[in-house]
């Protein structure tokens, strides 16, 4: 018996040690759901496709100006059924994953980089208007900003009309 109670000590005050981390979670998540500290979302902006029925390019600029790394685990855009992150590199284009931001670090979702891709997009999305971008962390963390709509071949349309026609051959 006495063998045994050191065990069964250390593995309550573990579970207890998680159930009191998630309590402060919810409590910190309930008091501010859309901050997560030392991070700056901006510089939103969707820009909706020439195409109906395209994907739309979402791009901002997102610092981690905390003292932890942030890891970046999902996108979400008000009025597209789903979103996903990818990165341009050279002809190519491959769905991100995850992305972790370092302390000090500034990443920036641009064209032909990386970049948030919107599907199946609400008609009510309109040029001159706005949407939402949600960033979602590892840690269940959000992050949410305001997504500028803007007209197709506003700057660089050639690159994102063929960023997005090609992925959609791949895709399908
Ligand atoms: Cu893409």
């Amino acid at each position: 018996m006495k063998r045994f109670a050191p065990l069964f000590l250390a593995v309550s005050l573990a579970a207890l040690s998680a159930c009191g981390q998630q309590a402060a979670k919810d409590e910190a998540s309930q008091a501010a759901p859309e901050a997560k500290p030392g991070l700056t979302l901006s510089e939103g902006t969707l820009v909706l496709p020439a195409v109906k029925g395209n994907p739309a390019g979402g791009y901002f600029a997102l610092i981690n100006n905390g003292d932890k790394a942030v890891t970046l685990a999902a996108v979400s855009v008000t009025g597209a059924a789903r979103a996903e992150m990818h990165e341009t590199t050279g002809e190519s284009m491959a769905a991100l994953t995850s992305l972790e931001i370092k302390p000090g670090e500034t990443v920036k979702f641009e064209r032909g980089g990386k970049h948030v891709m919107a599907f199946d997009l609400d008609p009510a999305l309109a040029p001159g208007g706005t949407t939402e971008l949600t960033l979602t962390f590892a840690d269940g963390d959000k992050i949410s900003a305001p997504l500028k709509l803007e007209a197709p071949g506003g700057g660089m349309a050639n690159m994102e009309g063929m960023d997005h026609s090609e992925h959609m051959e791949q895709s399908n």
